[in-house]
């Protein structure tokens, strides 16, 4: 990218971010997500670390500040304020926040933004603020949340975050089309009908969060719906891995200890996505559906995450190069458990360059172009985002990859010219969605600013 484009893109992206800031957390856009998201405000505050640690850090505690009694962080924290402008709301819920969750990417989130300003952090004790909630955040998951196979299960798409990914279809029909809630759709008047879910999709979201709301959002009584997802279980093992690193971080006396058992839940988690989640013909992880124990062998984004774990590094050895010893040494040691199986990360990678994904166009699709499901417009089913293009950036460069860093790199490039759409048409970069998208303008920023070439920085930052 060339440097004047830079330096424009990273006004124009933090005055998108200046512009969604409440003065409390920053909302993922101002018309069609008015509150408080759960892992956009991660995402965000990967990207306002850079230039403003402080609002970075009380982004994530404003979102930690809202956790619930059982350890559960909430999908969306309401401006009861705007009620009206986003359905279902606080009024559903009765209460302040939503009873469903998102991906764990806090916890990774956290350790970037200490590692970001580290005198800053240290002034406000952030990291001692942030570390024991993050903790319990993750015993909910590995606890109530846990499926048969010891993976967290999602309740509800949007729980996924990925939330019409094929992935999910097959479930989501056993979910009868009615509710009693009648279903309002202002996000109609802020993205087309055909880049949003449609209304029988959204009969079926409105029946399932009203299940789990009857039920108290208790996580013994079934929904209906219990997803085990690839990005999920990823991002779950990355900021376990992120935990070890804050514990060790923290002078307290008890962080050796402490960080081999969250290596060792990292290790766990690997371990049974590789015996459970392996899809050996489509050569990525697909879901697992906890209700009847099948696969579901659909070729997605979120299927090509897990490439992270060959990426990151433990405190037994940095992992730099593909291949079995990458897989061995982005394992860890606590759990006495390898990473990733060896071979998978180049599997990964020979998928992520073929034309499903990067091989047949310029931008990483959420679904594979091979998927019958596949619809460059449609929200999850196939449009590139950039929350996924920055994961998958992190890992390959983590990997010294030099090819697909330069074509993941290349989304970004379409960000600022295209008013930081939320998603983008995979193959010509044409932007979808709503515009001036919290975490399009911060995961932006962070590409043009960082010069980390890891997962997670070390120890010592
Ligand atoms: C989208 O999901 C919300 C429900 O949570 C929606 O469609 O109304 C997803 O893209 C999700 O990943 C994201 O966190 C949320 C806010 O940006 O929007």
């Amino acid at each position: 990218m060339h440097k004047d484009f830079e330096e424009d893109a990273v006004d124009a992206a933090a005055r998108v971010l200046d512009r969604n800031w409440t003065g409390r957390h920053t909302v993922p856009a101002t018309g069609l997500y008015p509150h408080q998201w759960s892992w956009d405000s991660a995402f965000v505050a990967i990207g306002t670390r850079h230039q403003e640690p402080v609002r970075a850090r009380a982004e994530l505690l404003a979102l930690l500040d809202a956790q619930w009694a059982d350890g559960r962080v909430p999908q969306i924290v309401y401006d009861v304020s705007r009620d009206d402008d986003y359905a279902p709301g606080a009024a559903f819920w009765g209460a302040a926040t939503s009873g469903l969750v998102q991906p764990p990417v806090h916890a990774w989130a956290a350790w970037l933004v200490h590692c970001a300003d580290p005198a800053g952090s240290a002034r406000e004790g952030f990291l001692a603020r942030v570390y024991p909630r993050l903790a319990r955040w993750h015993g909910y998951l590995h606890g109530p949340r846990a499926g048969g196979v010891g993976l967290p299960v999602a309740k509800h798409p949007w729980e996924t975050g990925t939330d019409n990914s094929p992935l999910w279809d097959t479930a989501l029909e056993r979910v009868p089309p009615q509710a009693r809630t009648p279903v309002r759709r202002p996000d109609l008047r802020h993205a087309g009908s055909g880049e949003r879910p449609g209304s029988r999709d959204y009969r079926r979201y409105y029946r399932l969060a009203e299940t789990y709301h009857d039920a108290g959002c208790a996580d013994d009584v079934p929904v209906g719906f219990a997803m085990v997802c690839p990005l999920f279980s990823t991002l779950l093992a990355v900021s376990e891995i992120a935990l070890a690193r804050m514990a060790e971080a923290l002078p307290d006396g008890g962080g050796d200890a402490r960080a081999g058992a969250h290596e060792a839940a990292a290790a766990r988690v690997i371990a049974a996505m590789d015996e459970h989640l392996w899809d050996d013909d489509l050569g990525l992880y697909v879901a697992l559906d906890d209700t009847t124990g099948q696969t579901v062998p659909r070729a997605t984004v979120n299927g090509l995450v897990p490439l992270l774990l060959a990426g990151v590094s433990t405190r037994t050895g940095a992992s730099t190069t593909t291949g079995a010893t990458a897989d061995r040494r982005a394992g860890t040691a606590a759990g006495g458990r390898a990473g990733l199986a060896p071979g998978r990360s180049e599997r990964l990678l020979a998928t992520l360059a073929a034309p499903g994904f990067l091989g047949g166009g310029p931008y990483l699709p959420s679904t594979s172009r091979d998927d019958p499901a596949f619809d460059p417009a449609l929200y999850w089913r196939g449009p590139a985002w950039f929350n996924t293009s920055w994961v998958l950036l992190r890992a390959v460069q983590a990997l010294g990859q030099d090819e697909p860093t330069a074509r993941l790199r290349e989304h970004f490039a379409v960000a600022a010219p295209g008013k930081f759409p939320e998603y983008v048409d995979p193959d010509t970069g044409a932007g979808r969605g709503t515009r001036q998208f919290s975490w399009t303008a911060a995961l932006t920023l962070d590409v043009l600013l960082s010069d980390e070439s890891t997962v997670l920085p070390g120890p010592g930052c």
